[in-house]
């Protein structure tokens, strides 16, 4: 085999599935139970630890399982901001499989998966923009995680509210164009065969297309002022902005080298020169570089290794003799389900599906219901929203939230 890593026909035939699923479907269909129509909720078990909220995402990946098969869906709307439990402590059910179980058993595995990757994506990007306070994050995580799945990782790491991504392929899904500046190997190489590693900057500008934004890396080898002073300098008018990746060993006040960065290139005449910060960085470390001066932020690791949501799949629900009865596991609520939102207190209530539609216990305004129908037979009952649309309801829900 070429790289170690599952296809999609490899998912979409269940070999990525847990074996005891596949063991399952067998007895099921041996003693004629395969068509036994069920209803699964998916909840998440917690949050990361430090978060108040997660973002549900993902959805697109699991219609995209389902296709073709025997199986409604029901889902909140992709990009959704969520709390685990809701107003009274009961799990809120986000996503809903109904149909034969021997039609789906095998996806549960693959479908907690993508959801899990996904939302853990979404959500610590929607983090890290947040903590940004509206500043530019570009996402820098491809080389943090395996390439396969990097295109993945900056489309979430979009959604999650990022506004550019390293990734080639990532960018492409998204439909747009590639975000980066330059490595510290440019400069080297400029070092030892130039004799100085400033000509680097002067060659990126040179060579690339004029629409490549002119951000100087300017901590390859001096003192990261004096880089970007002299980076200003060559480039003059041309220098869009300097990148600060402090090495650890270098990094001491990060906040303060952005100051004093700031501060000498305005007292050399330079008031328009952006000033980029990456490395190590996430929610916790930017926003006092936000107050030091940095204009936008590259970030990789906290994204691309985000904590993943731990979401679980139950079975609350079997239809016997073409009645739904409620049944569920010792510590699942059985029954079939409705999660009512008031987004003004942001608020959630579950009840159960037969249930008159609940008032804010808050404010006493009726409540919104999440799940809808997004698959019925397998086919999509609407199309999948764009990543710009899904990202711009992120950005406006965690505009309401606290982060910390
Ligand atoms: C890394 C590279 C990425 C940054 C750091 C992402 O620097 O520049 O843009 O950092 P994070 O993953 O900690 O958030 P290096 O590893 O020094 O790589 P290079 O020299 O290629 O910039």
């Amino acid at each position: 085999m070429d790289f170690l890593y599952a296809l999609p026909e490899d998912i979409r035939e269940g070999r990525t599935t847990d074996v005891y699923f596949e063991r399952t479907v067998r007895v099921l269909k041996a003693k004629g139970l395969a068509d036994v129509e069920v209803y699964a909720e998916v909840t998440a078990s917690s949050v990361p630890k430090g978060y108040k909220w997660a973002v549900y995402a993902g959805l697109r990946e699991v219609a995209k399982l389902l296709k073709g098969k025997a199986v409604n869906l029901y889902s909140m709307p992709e990009g959704t901001i969520f709390k685990p439990l809701d107003y009274r402590g009961v799990k809120i059910p986000l996503m809903v499989l109904e149909g034969p179980y021997g039609e789906f058993a095998i996806y549960e595995t693959a479908l907690l998966g993508f959801l899990a990757a996904a939302s853990g994506i979404t959500t610590k990007a929607a983090r890290v923009k947040k903590a940004a306070s509206g500043r530019p994050v570009l996402s820098f995580g491809a080389r943090r995680t395996h390439p396969a799945i990097a295109p993945f990782v900056d489309y979430y790491a979009y959604l999650g509210g990022c506004d550019g991504v390293s990734c080639i392929k990532g960018a492409e899904l998204l439909g747009i164009k590639p975000s980066g500046t330059m490595p510290h190997s440019l400069m080297i190489v400029f070092r030892a065969v130039k004799g100085d590693h400033t000509q680097a900057w002067l060659a990126f500008d040179e060579v690339l297309e004029p629409e490549i934004p002119r951000i100087a890396l300017v901590d390859t080898f001096w003192d990261e002022a004096e880089e970007a002073v002299r980076a200003a300098e060559l480039l003059d008018g041309r220098l869009w902005g300097v990148r600060l990746d402090t090495p650890g060993s270098r990094r001491g006040d990060m906040a303060e080298i952005v100051r004093e960065v700031r501060w000498k290139l305005r007292a050399s005449g330079y008031n328009n020169v952006k000033i980029v910060v990456s490395g190590g960085l996430n929610e916790y470390s930017i926003p006092e570089l936000v107050e030091a001066g940095a204009d936008a932020f590259g970030v990789g690791s906290a994204i691309a290794n985000a904590p993943f949501i731990d979401y679980a799949m139950d079975i609350t629900a079997v239809k016997v003799n073409g009645e739904w009865k409620p049944l569920s596991k010792r510590g699942k609520f059985s029954g079939r389900k409705q999660v009512y939102r008031c987004w003004n207190c942001m608020i959630d209530l579950v009840e159960l599906e037969e249930k008159k539609q609940p008032h804010c216990p808050n404010c006493k305004s009726p409540m919104s219901p999440l799940l809808e129908l997004v698959v019925e037979g397998g086919k999509l009952k609407k199309e999948i929203e764009p990543p710009q649309k899904v990202r711009e309801r992120i950005l406006e829900q965690t505009s309401k939230v606290d982060l910390l």
